[in-house]
């Protein structure tokens, strides 16, 4: 594998120049920083390490923008996962391997070289097991595969229809396992990841809402040292039945009856009181934030301005992937805080750059959530980004004003990504995007057609 030499590339979380990265079995072997690139090196001009996509629901890519009409009732978080529902009653195991393939693709050529699958859709269109109850994690294994993404698998527990144990709706009959079958369900979701090179493999009570307390303890036992996401507090309707349930509220709830620490994850901590956000920034947990969806389904924003200057760790997601975008998943989060502070430049830390400290958070908190260690350092996979120097966002910029520039004044702003040292991503595309994109193209003609 030819070493590759950046004129100038992040590493650590600081800039250095005329760095050479030696690569040996998907791994940096050797880095050098200000020298002569060697005869035989590729040479680039701004390198970055990967970001993790925290959160993603890749089956719902194929519904993107199919969503965005208004109802006759109004519409809210709850209409649109009645439309979500019924998307995905249809989706076969060959359509989720499509459509998850071409998100991978598209989370690749906007920069992610991990995801985090939150993986719910298990059964088949009766609700019955497939023949292997982990078809459907073989398949979101397979898409990764054939991106070459790397994949945080997390299995879903779905038990119940709301909070205290409600019954299950029909529409929900695709996702439900009792705790053995949901055993089961890990052990064949660890199977599948087992030939992708550095896949892990976590777990996911999907919301206080679809798992009751004692079901919550039972999976928990078996999540090891492994990566624990959940859904948290993400609609105001969440709060008020987790009040009504348990006179505390989700966050709150989880704090007091489960051991949230650095192992765990909570999605969409939208709502927070004052209390529930510096006891999470305390607890190691990740906040998954994913600013696109959450404006998308109507949500509310998260108070980040606070929760990082308390210390709190936070990642980025994709979720619903109407859009796959990092830089927007960052400037959203960003312009989110400006819009409801009415101040600019809001996240910033120790250093004033808005984008560095958007992505080193979100390099640092989303690795952490999804089980490994991210950055450019020796030992850790190769996986690496460079940017289009010829973008003009980037002329005349360097340090972080790159990343101030990528994040707030690119269209896309990407030249090559590689995972494990191999370049999958050249000129902005993937070099399997056009394959990925016709087998979309057909999976989505026969299922609007039906
Ligand atoms: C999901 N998505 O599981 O796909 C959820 C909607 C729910 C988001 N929360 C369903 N964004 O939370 O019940
Ligand atoms: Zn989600």
């Amino acid at each position: 594998m030819p070493a590759l030499w950046f004129e100038t590339a992040f590493v650590d979380n600081a800039w250095v120049d005329r760095v050479r990265l030696e690569i040996s079995d998907g791994l940096v072997s050797a880095i050098a920083t200000g020298v002569d690139p060697a005869a035989g090196d590729e040479r680039h001009a701004i390198g970055l390490p990967g970001l993790p996509n925290l959160h993603s629901h890749a089956f719902q890519r194929g519904m993107a923008g199919l969503a965005e009409q208004r109802g006759t009732t109004g519409d809210d978080f709850w209409s649109w996962r009645d439309l979500m529902y019924r998307f995905l009653d249809r989706l076969g195991p060959e359509d989720v391997e499509a459509i998850a393939t071409l998100a991978y693709v598209e989370m690749l050529e906007a920069g992610f070289t991990r995801v985090g699958e939150f993986h719910y859709l298990h059964h088949d269109p009766d609700g019955r097991l497939y023949a292997d109850p982990a078809e459907m994690a073989a398949r979101v294994a397979a898409a990764a595969q054939a991106s070459g993404i790397a994949l945080t698998l997390l299995p879903v527990f779905y038990a119940h229809g709301g909070f205290g144990g409600m019954a299950p709706g029909a529409a929900q009959r695709r996702f439900l396992n009792d705790v053995d079958g949901y055993a089961r369900l890990l052990d064949g979701s660890r199977g599948a990841v087992a030939a992708l090179p550095d896949a892990v493999a976590g777990i996911a009570p999907h919301s206080l809402r679809a798992a009751t307390p004692d079901e919550l303890r039972a999976i928990l036992s078996l999540a090891g040292t492994n990566p624990i996401h959940i859904h948290i507090a993400e609609q105001r309707k969440e709060v008020a039945d987790c009040l009504a349930w348990s006179g505390r509220r989700p966050v709150e709830w989880l704090q007091g009856e489960m051991p949230v620490d650095p192992r765990w994850c909570l999605v969409h901590a939208t709502h927070v009181t004052d209390r529930e956000r510096s006891t999470l920034a305390g607890s190691g947990a990740i906040a998954g934030l994913c600013p696109i969806t959450e404006a998308n389904l109507g949500d509310g924003i998260f108070p980040a301005a606070t929760y990082l200057a308390e210390g709190g760790a936070f990642g980025i997601g994709s979720d619903s992937n109407v859009l796959i975008s990092a830089t927007e998943e960052l400037r959203l989060l960003e312009y989110g805080q400006r819009l409801s502070l009415h101040q600019r430049c809001v996240l910033a830390g120790d250093r004033p750059s808005i984008g560095a400290t958007l992505f080193a958070g979100a390099l640092a908190g989303g690795s952490r959530a999804l089980g490994v260690e991210g950055g450019i350092a020796i030992g850790r996979p190769a996986d690496l980004v460079s940017l289009d120097a010829d973008d003009p966002a980037f002329v005349a910029r360097s340090g972080d004003r790159l990343l101030d520039s990528w994040i707030f004044a690119a269209r896309t702003g990407i030249d090559c990504v590689w995972r494990r040292g191999t370049r999958l991503v050249e000129g902005g595309r993937h070099v399997r995007g056009e394959e990925t994109r016709r087998r979309f193209s057909a999976v989505l003609a026969r299922l609007m057609d039906g």
